[in-house]
């Protein structure tokens, strides 16, 4: 009698299980896309962060000094090559889906986190020049966010500034040409006062832009293999190894003491005695970085944000400042199997470059990798200035802060300008603002009237400009729109160090 009475009692209770788990599998199928999804923080529509805690520091100081990983070596994460949706030779259609996700970035537990089509950070996008792009853009977080396309010159409408939001749950198509030569671009949320808290957390991906041209470079172009990028970000990890936005924010850029390399810390990367290629993207909210190698050798730079420089430029170190690009080349042929260089920031390792196998016969870098078109006669040619100043919540271009209703800058499509850019000092020193103008690839002319050095002599689209520092700039804008052009240190730009240009 009581083995029955057990019995039943236990087919009730595995009835009971099965009915509970059905219902959890079903309300999960249809809740899998709703607004319901948990972020790895508050949503208060714009970040919800503390006072002003910025500092002074001149020039390209960073606060918050990097600290070598405790942890040991861990091989480099590569971002995933995103598969087309379809592609024929002159059409290709992609989908990119903001998400929520956890990642596994040290030992412990896993951060929370956003990225696109997946946990942290994002895919390469390959697109070709003449090409007609087609994205759908997906937004599965619980928060509005945008998709721009840093370094692309298109109409603003597909631009992905703040105009553009893309509501939760929402999706959109974005369809343009790419006309524009081969360069390492790269995309980002821009949506109004949250840019730098979503960035933060995981949303940047990259866009390569090959051509005819780069097809016939004989350079290093086989992915993960001798071609790698490198997106270069500095994250603090609370005690429960999450990412804490609103309590190490600060209001002149949020700064962490960990590097992470595309989301990896303490990365190698294993490479055969060649030429190796890493294209740098810095994807920090705030961090200027200078990158050398551990034994001094000289490397060479061979492109900057908007495509090849005219030659390949030997650097003994490189500044890169936040949304800046550098493709840069570093000769392994003179190492041997055993051997490992270190790609460093200061004194802080960025990433070790271990040769794991000897090959014969290399070859040189070209020695001219693209024309680069003469500037106009700068008299000839109309003059826009700015002026950048302020520090923390102060910050401001031509003493106004942003707003959306307002056009601040008009230009004429397809007509080049001369735009000269003050950084307007304080009394603290005041400090580097990064100077970005979306939809234009532009020349710099000078740097307090000298010629800007030979490895910013190719297109740009940010800059970075230095307390007490006047850049001159040529810009033409191929497309109409309202355009923003602002201070890439993300937590100005949401502080409103921005501005818009409307181009007809
Ligand atoms: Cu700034």
């Amino acid at each position: 009698m009581r083995k029955r009475t057990t019995m039943i009692a236990a087919l009730v209770f595995a009835v009971a299980l099965l009915i509970v788990a059905s219902v959890y599998l079903f309300s999960n199928m249809f809740n899998r896309n709703d607004s319901q999804v948990t972020m790895p923080y508050q949503n208060t529509g714009q970040a919800d962060v503390g006072g002003f805690s910025g500092m002074g520091h001149m020039g390209g100081t960073n606060t918050v000094k990097l600290v070598d990983a405790a942890t040991a070596m861990t091989k480099l994460k590569l971002p995933e090559m995103l598969a087309a949706d379809s592609e024929t030779a002159t059409e290709i259609t992609y989908t990119v889906t903001a998400q929520v996700g956890e990642t596994a970035f040290k030992a412990g537990g896993k951060t929370r986190t956003i990225g696109y089509n997946g946990s942290y950070l994002g895919p390469v996008l390959m697109v070709r020049e003449g090409q007609t792009v087609h994205i759908n853009i997906g937004n599965q977080l619980s928060e509005a966010t945008s998709f721009h396309w840093h370094g692309l010159k298109v109409p603003s409408d597909v631009d992905g500034g703040p105009h553009s939001a893309v509501a939760p749950n929402g999706t959109a198509q974005v369809d343009f040409t790419v006309k524009q030569e081969a360069a390492t671009l790269w995309f980002h949320p821009h949506a109004l006062g949250t840019t730098a808290r979503q960035i933060y957390y995981g949303l940047a991906g990259l866009i390569y832009i090959e051509d005819e041209h780069s097809d016939s470079l004989d350079l290093p172009k086989d992915y993960g293999v001798n071609d790698f990028p490198l997106v270069l970000q500095d994250r603090t990890f609370d005690a429960d190894n999450q990412f804490d936005y609103a309590h190490t924010y600060s209001a002149d850029g949020t700064f962490g003491d960990t590097l992470l390399v595309n989301g990896t810390i303490n990365p190698y990367i294993e490479v055969k005695n060649e030429k190796i290629r890493l294209r740098l993207v810095n994807g920090s909210n705030a961090r200027n970085y200078r990158f050398s190698l551990n034994d001094q050798a000289t490397f060479y730079q061979i492109a900057s944000d908007g495509g090849f420089l005219e030659s390949p430029v030997a650097m003994a170190a490189l500044a890169l400042s936040p949304g800046e690009r550098a493709e840069i080349v570093v000769d392994m042929s003179l190492h041997q199997k055993g051997d490992t260089l270190k790609l460093m920031d200061g004194s802080a390792t960025v990433l070790a470059l271990k040769v794991t196998e000897e090959i014969t016969g290399q070859t040189s870098l070209p020695e001219q990798l693209n024309t680069i078109p003469e500037a106009e006669d700068a008299a000839q040619l109309e003059v826009k200035r700015f002026t950048l100043s302020g520090m923390g919540f102060m910050v401001a271009i031509n003493g106004k802060q942003f707003d959306m209703d307002r056009i601040d800058v008009e230009q004429d499509l397809n007509k080049k300008v001369i735009w000269e850019v003050y950084n307007a000092p304080d009394m603290m020193g005041g400090m580097l603002h990064p100077f970005h103008v979306h939809g234009v690839q532009f020349k710099v002319l000078s740097r307090n009237g000298a010629a800007p050095p030979l490895n910013e002599q190719g297109w740009k689209d940010t800059i970075a400009i230095n307390p007490g520092e006047t850049v001159r700039l040529e810009i033409e804008f191929p497309e109409k729109g309202v355009f923003m052009y602002h201070c890439h240190i993300l937590e100005h730009e949401d502080i409103g160090m921005m501005g818009q240009v409307s181009v007809e």
